[in-house]
């Protein structure tokens, strides 16, 4: 017996997260190991995954699996594979500079096979992305990389425009299946119906490579709770060199519910949750990531969160 391993890219903040909440909460009865991948120095996605009882969330932060964590990788990948019994599904987050049709390649690790790559696309901003000077060539990489894109933030836009997106998405990766229709993707994915487009030859996992040059990420903390109107006040003035910023914290006017901040796309979406066992109620953790050509404005960039948290030291570029 085999355990499949689905492969989950796509640019910073396309949904990658999100998709893979969905993918739980309709895996019924299933135990699923999940690694997550953060490219910043502190994994928020492992503290947003839904994971249920059961489930195994293995944490990859600071790096990206397919080149700087790849050491890490191969050591998850492998400790996976003594326990292969206790799962029914591997899913894996990589991060959102990472090249998930590289990180595919662990699927042939023995215990393991093919579940495919799906792909992200946030349709308000995957096109403009895709030739932006920087980071174009991660996220075409990404798209050709795909056994199926999802287009999301489909509901933000009419039909006409995801029809367009869509038909853009079909040029660049031609071998790609392209949906907008995230509920049959969820139910594909569960059923093993994502077909692996590109041959799933006997590719070798990646060797470690250098750091990914094209982003820089700082990583922002306070141990102590925040003041939840200068986290309103920050949110009024994100940079708009600001890729994707997330974040979880705790306001000193809601001690008992964490505020979850999310900057995508130029969108930001703030939720506020109760708290989960084993979580203080007092700690916040913000990670902020910008195009590396960006570097030299750190400071402009970062001053109105600096008004209450402080730099966390382990980041890089910090
Ligand atoms: N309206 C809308 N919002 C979405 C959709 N998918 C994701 N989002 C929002 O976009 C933000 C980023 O979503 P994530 O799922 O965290 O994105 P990600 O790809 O995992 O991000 P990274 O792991 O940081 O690269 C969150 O605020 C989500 O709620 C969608 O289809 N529609
Ligand atoms: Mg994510
Ligand atoms: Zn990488």
């Amino acid at each position: 017996m085999t355990v499949p391993m689905l492969l989950l890219g796509g640019y910073l903040g396309a949904g990658k997260t999100t998709l893979l909440n969905e993918i739980l909460a309709a895996a019924d009865g299933e135990r699923v190991a999940l690694l997550v991948n953060d490219f910043g120095a502190a994994n928020i996605d492992a503290a947003l995954v839904r994971a249920r009882r059961g489930d195994d969330v293995v944490e990859l932060a600071n790096g990206c699996v397919c080149c700087t964590l790849v050491d890490g990788m191969a050591a998850s990948v492998e400790k996976l594979s003594t326990r292969l019994d206790d799962f029914d599904r591997l899913i894996v987050e990589v991060s959102g500079v990472g090249d998930p049709r590289q990180v595919a390649a662990w699927a042939g690790h023995p215990g393991f096979r093919p579940a495919g790559v799906v792909v992200c696309a946030d349709v308000l901003t995957v096109r403009q992305r895709a030739t932006d000077r920087w980071v174009g060539d991660t996220v075409r990489r990404q798209l050709r990389g795909a056994d199926l894109v999802l287009l999301t933030r489909t509901d933000l836009v009419d039909t006409d425009r995801v029809g367009e997106i869509e038909h853009w998405v079909r040029g660049i990766a031609p071998d790609a299946e392209v949906s907008a229709d995230r509920r049959d993707v969820v139910r594909r994915i569960l059923t093993q119906a994502v077909l692996p487009a590109v041959a799933v030859e006997a590719v070798e996992p990646p060797t470690e490579g250098p750091e990914p040059a094209d982003h820089v990420t700082w990583t922002l903390t306070s141990a102590e709770p925040v003041d939840l109107d200068a986290v309103t006040a920050a949110l009024a003035h994100v940079d708009p060199a600001v890729i994707r910023m997330k974040g979880v914290l705790h306001t000193r006017q809601t001690p008992h519910r964490r505020t979850v901040l999310q900057v995508a796309g130029g969108r930001a979406e703030v939720v506020t949750e109760p708290i989960g066992a084993g979580q203080t109620g007092r700690e916040s953790t913000l990670v902020v990531i910008c195009a590396a050509a960006e570097a030299g404005r750190r400071e402009e960039i970062l001053a109105p969160w600096l008004a209450f948290l402080e730099p966390f030291s382990a980041g890089p570029g910090t």
